[in-house]
């Protein structure tokens, strides 16, 4: 089985990939990233060097690259490569929609011409736009996008949508709610939160902080991505989330209490403009079809990931002072 993974070297790509070498060791994985900003070679250390991986630089939205790497004969393709920070895509929408919007549909048009087995679209909840007090997202949800970032993946959504409706391509859409874990990019709030804190920066807080989002250990996602490839149905779409709803106030201080740093750290800043008040996942149907259950609690995965993050300065430090590009062009080059 040869998988075309892209955007796997950023966090639930590189996730993802580690995930399925230790749990199929006869898979081979293609992995294809442009390496923007928020792709991370180092998230693949480990296993750069096993026969079963090769990393493609490149780009989704280069057609012909992309054919190219089609003729290698994936027969799945898992999407994951995006652009996927909100508040970048307030600051500059057009690069979202390049890479959401015509970026899939490139990979929709070489899966088409080369008749692969099945393309997996990881998709997000954003979608749906956002929830009052009361009620969850559920896969029938009317999609209702509010910013720019979600509005260019819900587009992506209707063309995997319709190339399946019209020329019959097998394909899955997951919507997954907010993911946190290792190797989440510093600029998303609960490594962005770990790292100020453990430095006695201060903790931006968005508005009144009352927002509400659903959170998901990485590696139940990644899990779940697993059962939807091998026993999703064809065209259905599911909804991933673990039940655990939490204002962005409620995260915070619970980091600050793992490091044990004061709450004076903590720093109202402006709102984010068209900010979703809450988000909620109603994740029946995966649970039912495919037995799929979360293995973390909030509790013990926002413990092992501030760990984690701990135990990685060296990791996001880099990151944080940007050196890590510089050592990574240099890593490509050389390879
Ligand atoms: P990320 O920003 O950490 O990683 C994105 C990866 O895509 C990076 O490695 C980047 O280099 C690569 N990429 C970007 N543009 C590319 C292009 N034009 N060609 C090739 N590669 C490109 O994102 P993430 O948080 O790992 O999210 C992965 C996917 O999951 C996205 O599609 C996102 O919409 C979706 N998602 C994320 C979350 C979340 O909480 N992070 C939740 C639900 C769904
Ligand atoms: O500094 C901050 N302060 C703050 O209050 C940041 C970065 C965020 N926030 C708030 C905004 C949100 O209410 O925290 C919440 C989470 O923010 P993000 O980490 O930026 O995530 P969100 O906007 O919810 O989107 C994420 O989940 C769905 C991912 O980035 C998307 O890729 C995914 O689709």
């Amino acid at each position: 089985m040869r998988l075309l993974v892209t955007g796997g070297a950023g966090f639930i790509g590189s996730n993802f990939i580690h995930h399925m070498i230790s749990s199929y060791s006869d898979y081979e994985i293609i992995n294809l990233d442009a390496l923007t900003y928020a792709g991370n070679l180092e998230n693949l250390t480990s296993i750069q060097d096993n026969p079963k991986y090769t990393f493609i630089k490149g780009d989704i939205t280069d057609r012909k690259l992309v054919d190219t790497i089609f003729q290698m004969s994936p027969d799945y393709v898992i999407h994951f490569a995006a652009e996927s920070h909100v508040d970048r895509s307030i600051l500059d929408p057009g690069i979202f929609v390049q890479t959401n919007v015509t970026g899939t549909q490139v990979l929709l048009e070489a899966a088409r011409k080369y008749n692969i087995k099945k393309f997996v679209h990881v998709s997000t909840d954003e979608v749906y736009g956002t929830l009052g007090e009361t009620g969850l997202f559920s896969e029938n949800t009317p999609l209702s996008p509010n910013s720019p970032y979600s509005a260019s993946k819900a587009g992506a959504d209707m063309l995997v949508r319709a190339y399946h409706e019209t020329y019959g391509i097998n394909v899955n859409i997951t919507r997954c709610s907010n993911n946190y874990g290792p190797y989440q990019f510093p600029e998303k709030l609960i490594p962005l939160m770990i790292a100020n804190a453990f430095e006695e920066k201060p903790l931006p807080v968005y508005g009144d902080g009352l927002n509400v989002r659903d959170w998901l250990h990485v590696e139940d996602h990644c899990r779940a991505i697993d059962l939807v490839l091998h026993a999703g149905r064809s065209g259905e779409i599911y909804n991933v989330g673990g039940k655990n709803e939490r204002t962005n106030l409620q995260i915070v201080k619970a980091i600050l209490q793992e490091l044990n740093k004061p709450e004076s750290l903590i720093s109202f800043v402006q709102d984010r403009p068209g900010h979703d008040r809450r988000y909620a996942i109603d994740a029946q149907k995966i649970t039912t079809e495919l037995s799929w259950r979360p293995q973390f609690t909030f509790e013990s995965g926002i413990r092992s990931t501030i760990n984690w993050y701990l135990n990685h300065k060296d990791w996001w430090n880099r990151i944080r002072s940007g050196t890590y590009r510089e050592y990574y062009m240099t890593q490509y080059a050389n390879r």
